[in-house]
């Protein structure tokens, strides 16, 4: 096995297992190539036990992302069918490690996406778009992590929950966003936060997978992004979020 495959294998075991894992950067830090082998070859063991890719998601598209964690470069991960929680389902802490949830935007596709595009040809792309959370658990120790670290452990990606899909023609670009726990509001923001605009997050979705020789796919899902800063998960919580003019969307946490 290489030294990356080795690699993979731990972060992989580490988010299939739940337990987490030490920093690779604090010993030997990997570049950002090296980090996207990583998590191509994680991928690969997640495929060969049945998963199914479903699309991909970015981070670290707001300003509010890239303060919280001191990370400051645009990132992707892989979304497979395993990680998708239904609007108003219940998740197990068990599965696991210090997980924490952030509102998105999200994009279904209707033709394939890859390279070089336009906002213009990006928006052409999208069937729909909906109200999304997205569930990270960093798989690291303290959810602490350089890029190449998280880059490696698939952008932190553990579970998404996708509300209503709406044509593409209604506004997305600029609404208020409400993340509210219990009732009570924990976060506030909007849309816009994401790049100025969701859609650029979808222009630079389409350029990333082509560095990595791949393409967005039509009924892929994207996920732009979180527009503001994540909040921990704990027990008991009813998690909710208001998107103004696309309704709501929300799980419960459970032990
Ligand atoms: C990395 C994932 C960032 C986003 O929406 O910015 C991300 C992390 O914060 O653990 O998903
Ligand atoms: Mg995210």
């Amino acid at each position: 096995m290489s030294d990356l495959a080795k690699i993979a294998e731990i972060v992989d075991e580490g988010a299939r297992t739940a337990s987490a894992i030490k920093q690779f950067s604090t010993e030997k830090p990997l570049s950002i190539d090296e980090a996207y082998a990583v998590q191509a070859l994680s991928m690969q063991r997640r495929y060969a036990r049945g998963e199914k890719r479903v699309g991909i998601k970015m981070g670290f598209t707001s300003r509010a992302k890239m303060i919280q964690m001191g990370v400051h470069d645009l990132i992707w991960g892989r979304l497979t069918n395993t990680m998708r929680v239904e609007d108003g389902g219940i998740i197990s802490l068990a599965n696991y490690i210090h997980p924490r949830v952030e509102p998105e935007i999200a994009f279904l596709l209707k033709t394939d996406l890859s390279g070089d595009v336009t906002p213009a040809e990006a928006l052409a792309a999208v069937e729909a778009i909906a109200p999304a959370m997205e569930i990270i658990d960093s798989r690291y120790d303290n959810f602490k992590f350089d890029l190449g670290d998280v880059v490696a452990d698939n952008s932190s990606s553990s579970g998404f929950v996708l509300g209503n899909w709406f044509p593409k023609e209604t506004d997305f670009r600029n609404l208020g966003i409400v993340m509210t726990v219990n009732g009570h509001a924990a976060e506030v923001g909007s849309t816009a936060a994401i790049l100025g605009d969701p859609i650029r997050s979808l222009v630079s979705a389409a350029r990333v997978v082509a560095s990595a020789g791949e393409k967005l796919y039509a009924g892929d899902i994207v996920l732009a992004g979180s527009a503001t800063a994540a909040i921990a998960l704990a027990p008991g919580q009813s998690i909710e979020t208001q998107f103004q003019s696309l309704g709501s969307v929300g799980f419960k946490v459970g032990a």
